[in-house]
């Protein structure tokens, strides 16, 4: 009898179009020829691997499911491929494309001018200009609509107040999204990294995502024209609605991740010999790596699901929250358990398990934690507002 794939049991691949199979295919090349080899030390040595940018931004993964603008036109699960082949090599990666595509380049390109789609969007595609998005402020990022940093029209330009935390990409970024407080509402500015009272100062304390900057961002008196004001958007719904581009991919993300860590312990438990035989051998590893594969496979058909709906124009924000707090739940839970089945091996960066275990430790926290998520769900359930 022919073997199950065990890192695909349902044989979701086969419901995939020739197309997007090329395209993962693609991808995954990508991260193991080039990106794997070099997350591990850029892992232990807190760099994100910005060498690999032009390549990334070669096979098109940057706002790759925008229409124009240089960009590749994908579709939705097409992006969620992308998202979870990069991430079986390293959260940083996947967030990078992330922000970029998700929280930078779509606000340009559903809320911008023509003049500045034309402006950045095209340089942004082919990784010349990198994009930041700051929403989040130290004193809260669950609450955004409680945000301090406040923009004041003078004449023909806005002056900038305030500061930003936990921003991806922020030390390497040429532009920066930036939400602020206006009297019409909260409102999106594209602030130049370069423009005067601007300020990044990246962190280096982390233990989750350390293949990936992230960074404060201060803006003291920062003026920036109105020329840079996304106008096509007022209110909360404006970044909220870039959340939910980026949180899409995020659900396919931690895929990848488990999917690492369990091949990385199908190899391990079937080489390393406790107790004279192989340690698969015990009942009570293989029912820890059955539960692994079930958990996947309920996660690869989620996320399927769910590139369809938004594919066909259906998919609702709250159906973005079931997955990413399943898939990211699904995934930390996974490489943890991997990381103890590896055992002492498992604390070393050898190994990938403590590595996406550490950086999934971030995932499930940024892009709505985990109780966001379920209370946007037990909204939805029950109609009580819980926030
Ligand atoms: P509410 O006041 O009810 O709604 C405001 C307006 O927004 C609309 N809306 C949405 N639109 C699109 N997508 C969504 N997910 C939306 N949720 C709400 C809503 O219809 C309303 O529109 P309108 O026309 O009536 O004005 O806001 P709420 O009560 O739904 O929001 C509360 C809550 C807690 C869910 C929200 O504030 C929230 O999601 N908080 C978490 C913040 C968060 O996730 N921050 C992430 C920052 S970015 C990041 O982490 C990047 S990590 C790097 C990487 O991506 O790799
Ligand atoms: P808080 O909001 O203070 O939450 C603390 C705890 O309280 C959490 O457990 C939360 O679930 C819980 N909690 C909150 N509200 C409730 C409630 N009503 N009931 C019960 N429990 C509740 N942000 C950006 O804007 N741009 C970025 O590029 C970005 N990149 C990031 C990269 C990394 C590596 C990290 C770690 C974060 C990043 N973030 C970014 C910020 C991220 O979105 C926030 O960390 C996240 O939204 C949570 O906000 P907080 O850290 O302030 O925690």
């Amino acid at each position: 009898m022919a073997r199950l794939n065990p890192v695909d049991l349902f044989d979701v691949r086969s419901l995939l179009t020739d197309e997007e199979q090329m395209i993962q295919d693609v991808v995954a090349r990508f991260v193991d020829e080039r990106a794997l080899p070099l997350m591990g030390e850029a892992f232990d040595r807190g760099r994100f691997p910005s060498e690999l940018i032009p390549e990334i931004a070669e096979l098109g993964l940057l706002g790759s499911s925008l229409e124009g603008y240089g960009c590749a036109g994908l579709n939705a699960v097409s992006y969620g491929l992308i998202c979870q082949e990069l991430e079986r090599g390293d959260s940083g990666l996947r967030s990078f494309a992330s922000v970029q595509s998700s929280l930078c380049m779509y606000p340009i390109h559903a809320y911008g001018s023509e003049q500045q789609k034309q402006r950045w969007l095209p340089g942004m595609a082919a990784g010349e200009v990198i994009g930041c998005f700051g929403l989040t402020e130290a004193h809260g990022g669950s609450d955004p609509a409680a945000m301090k940093t406040h923009a004041k029209r003078d004449g023909d330009d806005w002056i900038i107040n305030g500061s930003k935390m936990w921003i991806t990409n922020g030390n390497i970024a040429d532009i920066a999204i930036v939400w602020a407080i206006t009297d019409n509402g909260i409102t999106g500015f594209v602030i130049e990294t370069d423009m005067a009272g601007f300020e990044a100062q990246e962190i280096h304390s982390k233990m989750s995502l350390r293949a990936s900057v992230t960074s404060g961002l201060f803006f003291d008196n920062v003026r920036v024209p109105d020329s840079n004001r996304l106008a096509g958007v007022t209110g909360l719904k404006g970044p909220l609605g870039c959340l939910t581009q980026a949180r899409y991919g995020i659900t396919w993300g931690p895929i990848g991740a488990a999917i690492a860590c369990l091949n990385e312990v199908l190899d391990y438990t079937a080489n390393r010999n406790l107790f004279g035989r192989p340690l698969a051998a015990n009942q009570a590893i293989q029912i820890r790596l059955a539960d692994m594969a079930r958990r996947i496979t309920g996660a690869q058909l989620l996320s399927l699901q769910l590139g369809r709906l938004k594919d066909s124009g259906k998919m609702m924000p709250q159906q973005v929250s079931v997955a990413k707090w399943n898939n990211a739940r699904m995934a930390l839970d996974i490489a943890r358990d991997c990381r103890d089945i590896l055992g002492g091996a498992g604390i070393t960066t050898e190994y990938a398990a403590i590595r996406h275990m550490l950086n999934l430790e971030s995932v499930i926290t940024y892009e709505g934690t985990e109780t966001v998520h379920q209370l946007v769900i037990g909204r939805e359930l029950t109609g009580i507002n819980a926030f």
